[in-house]
C-alpha cells in the first residue's frame, strides 16, 4: 500500500495550522496511520534534505527545520502521494492553486507550512526515516467503503 510522509512545519505549527492542514487532509479521504510530534535532530534533517545538499539553501532549510517542533504523519491509500502533493500545491505558495494549502495559508517558499512526498519510491524512503515498522498502525476504517469504489 502507498504511504506518504507528510511534515508540519515549525511555521505551521507555530502558527497553530496543524488542526487546519490535518483537517484538509482528512477531509479529501486520506487515512492516517502514524503521527510523532518532535524538535528534528540535525542528523535527521540532513538525511531527510539530502538531496538539496549544496544548493544555495541548503543551510538555510536545516536552520528552520530545526528551529521549532515538526508534527511528522504518515498517510496511505491508493495514490496518496499524488493526492497529497495536489492537496499541498506548488513549492512557491505564489505558484500554489487556491484551495491548496500552500495557497491558501503560506506567502513564501521558505515558509511553505508542509513537507510531502513527491514519489512512492521517497515515500517509503522517508517513512523509514522518520518512523520504524512498529509505529505504523494498521487499522479498518469503517468509513473506506464510502470514499473508495
Ligand atoms: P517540495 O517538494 O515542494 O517541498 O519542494 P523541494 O523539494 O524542491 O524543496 C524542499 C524545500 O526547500 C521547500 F519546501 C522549501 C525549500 N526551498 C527553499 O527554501 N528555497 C528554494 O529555492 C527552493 C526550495
Amino acid at each position: 500500500m502507498e504511504r506518504s510522509l507528510v511534515l508540519i512545519k515549525p511555521d505551521g505549527v507555530q502558527r497553530g495550522l496543524m488542526g487546519d492542514i490535518i483537517r484538509r487532509l482528512e477531509q479529501r479521504g486520506l487515512k492516517l496511520v502514524a503521527a510523532k510530534f518532535l524538535l528534528v535532530p540535525r542528523e535527521l534533517a540532513e538525511k531527510h534534505y539530502a538531496i538539496h545538499k549544496g544548493k544555495a539553501f541548503y543551510n538555510d532549510l536545516l536552520d528552520r527545520i530545526t528551529s521549532a517542533p515538526v508534527l511528522a504523519l504518515v498517510w496511505e491509500g491508493a495514490q496518496v502521494v499524488s493526492s497529497i502533493r495536489q492537496t499541498v500545491g506548488s513549492t512557491n505558495p505564489a505558484n500554489a492553486e487556491p484551495g491548496t494549502i500552500r495557497h491558501d495559508l503560506g506567502l513564501s517558499t521558505e515558509y511553505n507550512l508542509v513537507h510531502a512526498s513527491d514519489s512512492p519510491e521517497n515515500g517509503e524512503f522517508e517513512v523509514a526515516l522518520w518512523f520504524s515498522p512498529a509505529d505504523l498502525v494498521s487499522w479498518k476504517r469503517d468509513t473506506d467503503r464510502w470514499i473508495y469504489p
